[in-house]
């Protein structure tokens, strides 16, 4: 992590979609995990939950162009069905979230878990564990702070 931005005093958006809500809430944890072991305070994050991963991009538009955070993390688990639903959800989730970033500057990080079943979604959201949530947090702390860096 880049010491010369230290990670308190950083603020954090973070957006939760509660389709699949189980494995999103675990993700949740490993997300708030590590931004604390990076240091950053209770109050400087802030959680909104949401319907289904289709309407992250907006809300986390809303976030990223409200001046108030340093960098916004994305969670949700779109998980394949029997029909092309998935697909269509998972690219414009992806597709979103990254035209955010690009149109509003501000680090937006993609947590959201793509799977063919619950099973794997299961092991990518694991409390303590391999945990996409918590690789999501550690990767809003390094981007905030490089943003930081080079602003
Ligand atoms: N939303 C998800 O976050 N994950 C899914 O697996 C999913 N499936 O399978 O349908 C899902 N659907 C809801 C979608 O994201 C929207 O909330 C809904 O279409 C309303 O716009």
């Amino acid at each position: 992590m880049d010491s010369a931005t230290p990670a308190e005093g950083l603020h954090f958006g973070v957006v939760q979609s509660t389709f699949n809500t189980a494995v999103t809430s675990r993700l949740l944890s490993g997300a708030i995990d590590a931004l604390k072991r990076a240091g950053v305070n209770d109050d400087d994050v802030t959680v909104v939950k949401l319907p289904g991963a289709f309407e992250i991009p907006l809300v986390a538009q809303k976030l990223a162009t409200s001046g108030r955070y340093d960098a916004i993390i994305c969670l949700g688990a779109v998980i394949r069905g029997d029909t092309p639903h998935f697909d269509y959800i998972s690219a414009e989730v992806a597709r979103g979230v990254g035209q955010v970033a690009l149109s509003s500057g501000v680090p937006v990080i993609f947590g959201v878990l793509t799977t063919d079943t619950l099973d794997q979604a299961n092991a990518r959201s694991v409390e303590g564990g391999r945990n996409k949530g918590f690789e999501a947090g550690v990767a809003a702390v390094e981007m905030a702070q490089l943003h930081a860096r080079l602003a």
